[in-house]
This record gives C-alpha cells, structure tokens and sequence, in this order.
C-alpha cells in the first residue's frame, strides 16, 4: 500500500480528498497544513489524523510515495520541488505546473495515457476545465471540434472555504453574480486558464476557444453552458448517445443543476441541442460537483489510473502496490493509440 500525503488537508478541496481517499480503501494516509492548522485533527472514514505542518524539509523526507496538493500556486511553488525532488510522485491542484512542458495535465478519462510520462510532478486541471473536457473529449473523438464557447456558473467553493462562510452567512435574498477572477486584459485568468488547459489536454494548440466566467451564489457545483462546433455533423441524437456511452458523464434530461451533481462523481449533460445559426453546431449544459470531479476525485482517479499503467509511483527506484480501480475499467495506454490510454465506462 502507497504512503500518500494530503497538502492542504483543511481546505475545501483537501477535505474531501480524505472522504474520497477513505472511501477508497486507501488506509497509509498523512495530513499536512499550514502552521496555522498543524496539531488539529481531520476526519478520516471513521477515525481522524492529526495535521503535520507543510515543510519543505518535512515534504523531503523521502517517507511518501505519492502526495496530493490542494494549496496556493505559490505554496505548490515552494513545497512541491522538495517533495519531488525526494522521490515522492506530487499531483498538484494549483495553476503552477499545469502548463509545464514535461509536466502531464491529466483527466484520466480523456488522456489518462499521458500520465505515465511524468517525471515527478503531474497536474490536476482546472475544476472548471475537467467537467468541460470530460464532454468535449467524447465530442472531438466521435466528429472533430471546430470551436468551442461556452458561459460557466461556478459556485463558492471554487473559490474556497472563506468564499462558502461567505455566502452562508449571506441573506439569500442578496445573492449577486460577480467575477471575481484576476483580470489580464479583456480575460480573466479562469477563462484564459480555460482556453489553455482544454487545448492542452486534447491536443489541439489552436483550437479557436471563447469563454464568459461567472461566480454565481451557489455553494458547490460549477454549471456551464457549451456552444460547440464540428467538423463533421453529428445530430443532437449522435451526441447524446457518444455522451451517455462516455467515462464519467451522466446524460440527465431535461437539464442537469448543481444540486444534483452534488456528492456524485459524474458531470451531469442536458438540453443537447442542435445551434442553427452555424454549420455542425450543438449546444449543451453541463453540470457538476467542483470539489469532487473537478478537484479532489480528478487527482485521485490520477493515483488510481498510475497503479494500474504500471508507470512508477515514485521516481528514484521506489514502486506503490496498490490497486483501488478495478484494472478493468481502464484502457491500458498501448491498446488505445493516440494521447494513451484512458479510463473507461465501468
Ligand atoms: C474557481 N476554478 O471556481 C476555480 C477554482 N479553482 O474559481
């Protein structure tokens, strides 16, 4: 069994990493935090670990096979080469290493094979990127995407724990839409990170891409709304059924919300529809649980899909053994061709 570590354990995203990790059958797992938190207690399944303080030093100890990072880009900065660099295999949550060269950002289901080729550290995508690529990948395979535009509704907790106290205390009456990204020119990072990571992980470095990125007053579970174009017709019907046969989504009719992605693993399809006012267009809304798929569930499934592909869990000689996703249900990398192997529809 592999010795991993949760960085940023009292987080938003780093809670629900141990849920999911216990829920797995993962049992040799370490919680680490900040300074602030290192001496409390988290839940783990039916027992709880105690918080160790997020060190270099204590990161480069050489003792974890694997560590999941659910921290600021600049923390990922300093803390994750010194795990790295002692051996530990790190999946980072944050933007720092996601657009990398030689570093695989990677959603199982759409380009699990580029896993294997890491050389220490691999991403976890944008919360917002993973529920999008999980549609689009299916879509580009079965026709070709010509462009891509789509309008997000994300919630709080995309935003983090503060955000969600934020909007619990909030009179519900008084919700408000904002964006409240970092700006670079006309885009704000989220849609610019969009753009970038979706093209990345599909492979298609000019793939023309336009998106709208909205904070809305829900508190889990980011919706979007996705305007596609093919280069070959496939009918709203051809759609559904690519869709409904695809790792991960879930088609839910008439339309999908955040309330039902919730707690799920899957991202939710609806309103597939036919977009008359271009050639080979289709219109889709797309939801799901940003703190489980989109972050926490996404890295693990990362772990999972490692153990099975036979690449190395830890760089520098050391090997995991553990298997917590039915080998079946994955496609090894030699068998699929292209970006690799993937995981597929159980
Ligand atoms: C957001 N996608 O919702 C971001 C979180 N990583 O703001």
């Amino acid at each position: 069994m592999a010795r991993l570590g949760v960085v940023g354990a009292t987080g938003a995203v780093g809670t629900v990493t141990l849920e999911l990790l216990a829920e797995r059958g993962f049992e040799d797992v370490r919680a680490f935090a900040s300074e602030r938190s290192a001496g409390t207690r988290v839940a783990f399944g039916d027992s709880e670990l105690e918080v160790e303080e997020a060190t270099p030093a204590a990161l480069a100890a050489g003792d974890l096979d694997l560590c999941l990072f659910s921290i600021g880009t600049a923390a990922s900065r300093e803390l994750v080469p010194a795990a790295a660099d002692s051996g530990t295999v790190c999946i980072d949550k944050s933007s720092a290493y996601r657009l990398a060269d030689g570093v695989p950002l990677v959603v199982p289901e759409v380009n699990g094979g580029r896993a294997v080729e890491h050389d220490g550290i691999l991403a976890n995508p944008n919360c917002s990127t993973i529920q999008l690529v999980c549609l689009l990948g299916p879509l580009h395979d079965a026709a070709g995407l010509r462009r891509v535009r789509l309008a997000t509704y994300q919630s709080a907790s995309g935003a983090g724990s503060d955000s969600m106290e934020r909007l619990r205390s909030q009179d519900s009456v008084e919700g408000n839409v904002t964006m409240d990204w970092d700006f670079e020119g006309d885009e704000s990072e989220e849609e610019s990170k969009l753009r970038a990571e979706t093209r990345k992980i599909l492979e298609l470095p000019e793939l023309p891409f336009s998106a709208t990125c909205v904070r809305v007053p829900v508190l889990v579970g980011h919706s979007q709304a996705i305007w596609v174009e093919t280069e070959r017709p496939l009918s709203p019907d051809g759609a559904r059924d690519v869709l409904a046969a695809s790792p991960s989504v879930r088609v839910s009719e008439p339309y999908p919300t955040p309330r039902d992605a919730v707690g799920g693993d899957d991202v939710l399809v609806g309103r597939i529809r036919r977009d008359p006012t271009v050639e080979n267009g289709l219109v889709l809304f797309g939801c799901c649980d940003n703190l489980r798929k989109g972050a926490a569930l996404n890295a693990i499934q990362i772990v999972e899909f490692l153990s099975v592909s036979g690449a190395p869990l830890a760089v520098r000689g050391r090997r995991g053994q553990y298997f917590n996703t039915a080998p079946e249900s994955i496609v090894p990398p030699a068998a699929s061709g292209g970006s690799g192997g993937r995981l597929r529809r159980p």
